[in-house]
């Protein structure tokens, strides 16, 4: 197609912000837009917190939040923490992991931070090129004397390969935790992610699909490592006056709580919205060369939360091109987890590894907005710019 037809076969006839055009949206789109509920039920339960007078340490609202969280995942416990990086590092302090962690290299940072910020190796493993998750292939092969354990990561909500993981982690005595931060209200074979591994640590953060503004949580079936993480979160406090574990502060504060409790209230609007968008986004790319998404499987729960999508060389326009193109039009999509964590500088001079799935998917990578704030408009907009790119070199 030369360039008019392509514009003749997409709504989009308007000239582009980057060739001095209008943007295409007056305000910007951003992946990563908060998901928020009700503001009066928000101030109902603040109403309460003033009247509470207990704004923090392990306050009603939490421990409301916590129940209702573990009633949700059908988990025994849920230990809410301020953010999940603070869970992340709680929950490996708590099951004792040491020496060397084998996690996957496409994740977020904090991940890999977690381990290294208690003085713990991550060792990066190759994840599958196309559920982006680890595999027993990938993670065996790295295991040595000094390897704990193991965290897999549900990556874009869908579930690492447990049972394989799991088995790996019994062959060789190791640990098995997983990051679960985008994986709230999603499930792996039927039951809901929560209570696999030894525990699963959920992000609660703004651009989550459900979010306490900042906060997360440990969710565990193991009644000893609940009641230690509890103590490591507040400190080792048992009661006024009576240290008895070293511990950090890892508080969810009753404000965070009150805006989970909101949120819980309207989570099944904020996934149908994601659904919404995901699959209008399918039935987009389907038919544009070099545009691929990641696919959510329908047989699971799933949150739809991440729209990921792969670019490849049969697109005329790159992958950072397009960001660029996007990026004119006031549509803020993002290269997540680009470059990988092994070629992030705290990392990068300490390993010698090579993960060409992660690199090749890392160069490929697009992630787009969705969320309850986006119309089919904006959505068949966001395709228009898409579907001229990978047509036609922009
Ligand atoms: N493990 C995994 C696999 C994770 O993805 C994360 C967090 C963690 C662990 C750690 O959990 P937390 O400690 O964060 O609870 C963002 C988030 O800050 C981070 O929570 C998240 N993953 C990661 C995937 O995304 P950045 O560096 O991209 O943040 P930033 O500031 O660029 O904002 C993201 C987008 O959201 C932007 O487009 C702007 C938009 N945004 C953001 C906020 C806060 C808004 O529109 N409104 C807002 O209020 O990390």
């Amino acid at each position: 197609m030369n360039s008019s037809q392509i514009e003749a076969s997409t709504t989009r006839k308007a000239k582009l912000a980057i060739d001095g055009g209008t943007p295409a949206f007056a305000q910007p789109l951003h992946v990563g837009r908060p998901n928020v509920g009700d503001p009066t039920r928000f101030a109902t339960y603040m109403h309460q917190v003033f009247e509470n007078r207990w704004l923090t340490n392990n306050g009603p609202l939490v421990q409301e939040l916590e129940a209702r969280i573990a009633a949700d995942l059908d988990v025994k416990h849920c230990v809410a923490m301020c953010n999940g990086t603070i869970a992340l590092e709680i929950a490996i302090r708590a099951l004792g992991l040491s020496g060397e962690v084998i996690v996957p290299s496409w994740t977020f940072i904090a991940t890999a931070h977690a381990l290294a910020w208690q003085g713990i190796s991550p060792v990066f493993a190759d994840v599958d090129p196309d559920t982006h998750n680890l595999t027993a292939a990938t993670v065996e092969p790295l295991i040595t004397p000094r390897t704990s354990g193991i965290i897999g990561v549900h990556l874009w909500g869908r579930p690492a390969p447990i049972e394989e993981l799991q088995s790996v982690a019994d062959r060789h005595g190791l640990a098995l935790m997983f990051d679960a931060a985008h994986a709230f209200r999603t499930s792996y074979r039927g039951r809901r992610i929560g209570s696999f591994g030894q525990c699963e640590v959920l992000s609660f953060h703004a651009t989550k699909v459900f979010n306490t503004m900042e906060g997360g949580a440990v969710v565990t079936n193991d009644d000893q490592l609940a009641a230690k993480m509890r103590l490591m979160r507040n400190f080792g406090f048992a009661g006024f006056d009576n240290v008895v574990h070293p511990g950090t502060n890892g508080k969810m504060i009753e404000a965070s709580a009150a805006m989970g409790l909101t949120n819980l209230e309207s989570l099944d609007e904020f996934v149908a919205a994601n659904k919404r968008c995901y699959e209008q986004y399918a039935l987009r790319f389907d038919g544009i060369p070099g545009l691929d998404l990641v696919l959510y499987d329908p047989a699971e729960e799933n949150n739809y939360h991440y729209i990921v999508a792969s670019v490849s060389d049969a697109s005329a326009t790159s992958r950072d091109r397009l960001v660029e193109v996007l990026s004119a039009e006031n549509v803020l999509a993002r290269k997540y987890f680009w470059p990988g964590c092994h070629r992030m500088l705290p990392y990068r001079d300490e390993m010698d590894v090579i993960l060409p799935n992660t690199d090749t998917i890392a160069a490929r990578n697009l992630v787009l907005p969705s969320g309850p704030t986006l119309s089919p408009d904006d959505i068949d907009t966001i395709c228009d710019i898409l579907e001229l790119g990978a047509r036609k070199s922009l």
